[in-house]
């Protein structure tokens, strides 16, 4: 029976592997997928800078440990360091928080004591552990994590630094503005002002010391594809439109159309598109159009841009065990996270660098982040201009003035057409609902039409564990187990009608 029903992935990123994966496993061989690009792996992408293995997106395992099926596969298929795979690794919980020895430099060419970081670092990480308790406590005091952040921190600096002088708290506020950048960034939005506050403790960690993958995520990718059938997946084959139907004892069939021209006739389409491609298209890309309820859902869940910039240099400009450089400037004790004048300034959004480890596989490379308005804008200038910019600022907060760059290279998600943009957040004004509303297959329950035409998953679907890649692969694997259930709950009279 399974082996009839015709199903149509849109998408080849983890969340349409996993749902293809799953099926085929339960006897559905009737599974087909259709890419836009001539790629799998959507926002996992492992690129090259000369010889060094890069990752373009997803960078990290978060919370590698038994509960994450992406840790359980990458071990399976061998992909992992043995350091990885230690129950010690496993079972370090640091929270979400970026992990390993920091180097704040400012922006007056000074590299910054850790005493003078230390007060700064530990009132953030207060407040930031505060932000996850509001979740299911009615009442929270301010609608953003940047409200409550700002005011915050400006009281409980003022009260507790009352004795410290004014040139050290203020330095104390600007890393703490340096710490709500990379709050952004690991958010994925353009200020957290923008990321609700009632709703911060909705996303969940995993236990486990965040790891990467030596050989490059893609690895996880590759090996996945190689148990899938050869052809099932149709590379360059973009979906311009999905007709579902919502009519009352319509037949139960869908039509998917491609760019192309060609209509692929199906039973059910799970459609695992980035919510970035949904924003922008949901008005063409089905038919008849989203329920309000949905749409709505949609327009709320936040979707901002997080890239990286990579930079090569001859020698190290920092210390042999530091794995994360901090950018401090020395004009932000505002407790800011925006940059007023984009264009001339949106460097200054840059927060600092990850150390690419160990340094024998890697050479001498870090990686840059910067988010928001002011990292789509950077996707607008030429390479060359970020190179310039890049020296510019390293040789500012270095205070070395001869430090090159020996070559760089950044990420463009906003600009992506498939993409627009990297991963979800839960803006401010969005409750559990809308995760439920996102992940809620068409026709919804308020229809009387034939159930589960459209099923929808990707990171952005996921109640807890959105914007990251365990996230999207257990959303592929529900939305395949919401069809295996449905038709072995089926009695024989049904089956034979569908
Ligand atoms: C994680 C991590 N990570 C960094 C960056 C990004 C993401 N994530 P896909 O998009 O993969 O697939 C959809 C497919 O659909 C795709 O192939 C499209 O081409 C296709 N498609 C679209 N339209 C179509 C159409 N019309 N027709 C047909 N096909 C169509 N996750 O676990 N660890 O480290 C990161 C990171 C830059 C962009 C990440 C991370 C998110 C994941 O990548 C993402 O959730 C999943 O891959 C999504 O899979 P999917 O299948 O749902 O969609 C100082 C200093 C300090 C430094 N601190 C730095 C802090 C930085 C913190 N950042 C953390 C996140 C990172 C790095």
């Amino acid at each position: 029976m399974a082996g009839n029903v015709k199903i149509v992935i849109v998408g080849c990123g983890i969340a349409g592997i996993a749902a293809a994966h799953r099926l085929l496993k339960h006897g559905f061989h009737n599974v087909r997928i259709l890419e836009a690009t001539e790629r799998s792996g959507g926002r996992i992408k492992t690129g090259k800078l000369g010889d060094i293995v890069i990752e373009i997106g997803a960078n990290w395992i978060h919370g590698p440990s038994e509960e994450n099926p992406v840790f359980c596969l990458a071990r399976q298929y061998g992909l992992l360091d043995p350091k990885a795979l230690t129950l010690e690794n496993q079972s370090i919980d640091v929270g979400g928080h970026p992990q390993g020895p920091p180097n704040f430099f400012s922006s007056s060419g000074r590299k910054l004591s850790a005493e003078d970081v230390f007060s700064a670092q530990e009132l953030f990480y207060e407040l930031m552990t505060e932000c996850s308790e509001f979740q299911g406590q009615k009442g929270e005091p301010c609608a953003s994590v940047g409200d409550f952040l700002r005011r915050e921190a400006k009281e409980r600096a003022a009260k507790r630094w009352k004795d410290v002088d004014p040139a050290t708290k203020s330095l104390r506020l600007c890393v703490i503005s340096n710490m709500l950048k990379v709050e952004c960034s690991i958010n994925g939005a353009h200020s957290m002002d923008e990321v609700g506050l009632g709703t911060f403790g909705l996303y969940k960690t995993l236990p486990g010391l965040d790891c990467t993958f030596p050989g490059g995520y893609e690895g996880l990718i590759k090996n996945l594809m190689s148990e899938l059938p050869d052809g099932l997946v149709s590379y360059s084959r973009p979906v311009r439109c999905v007709h579902w139907n919502d009519a009352e004892k319509a037949k139960n069939l869908v039509t998917v159309e491609c760019e192309d021209g060609e209509r692929i006739i199906a039973d059910h389409v799970i459609v695992t598109v980035p919510l970035g491609y949904l924003k922008k298209h949901h008005s063409t890309l089905f038919h008849p159009p989203l329920p309000l309820h949905k749409l709505h859902s949609i327009q709320r869940i936040g979707f901002g841009t997080n890239n990286k910039i990579f930079v090569e240099f001859d020698s190290l400009w920092w210390d042999p065990d530091c794995e994360i450089i901090h950018l401090v400037w020395e004009d932000e004790d505002a407790v800011v996270d925006q940059i007023p004048d984009l264009q001339r300034s949106w460097i200054k959004k840059l927060v600092g660098f990850t150390v690419l480890k160990p340094t024998e596989r890697y050479g001498h490379v870090l990686c840059g982040w910067i988010a928001g308005h002011e990292a789509e804008f950077m996707e607008t200038l030429s390479e060359h201009e970020v190179r310039r910019e890049m020296t510019q600022l390293i040789r500012r907060f270095t205070g070395n003035p001869t430090i090159t760059p020996r070559r760089i290279l950044r990420s463009q998600w906003f600009h992506d057409p498939w993409t627009c943009g990297s991963y979800s957040h839960l803006a401010t004004g969005c409750s559990e609902q809308d995760l439920d509303n996102m992940m809620e297959p068409l026709p919804t329950r308020r229809s009387n039409a034939q159930p589960l035409q459209v099923l929808f998953a990707g990171e952005a679907t996921h109640s807890c564990y959105f914007s990251t890649v365990h996230g999207a692969l257990l959303t592929g694997w529900r939305e395949a187990d919401r069809l295996i259930s449905h038709y072995s709950s089926l009695q024989p009279s049904e089956l034979s009608k569908s």
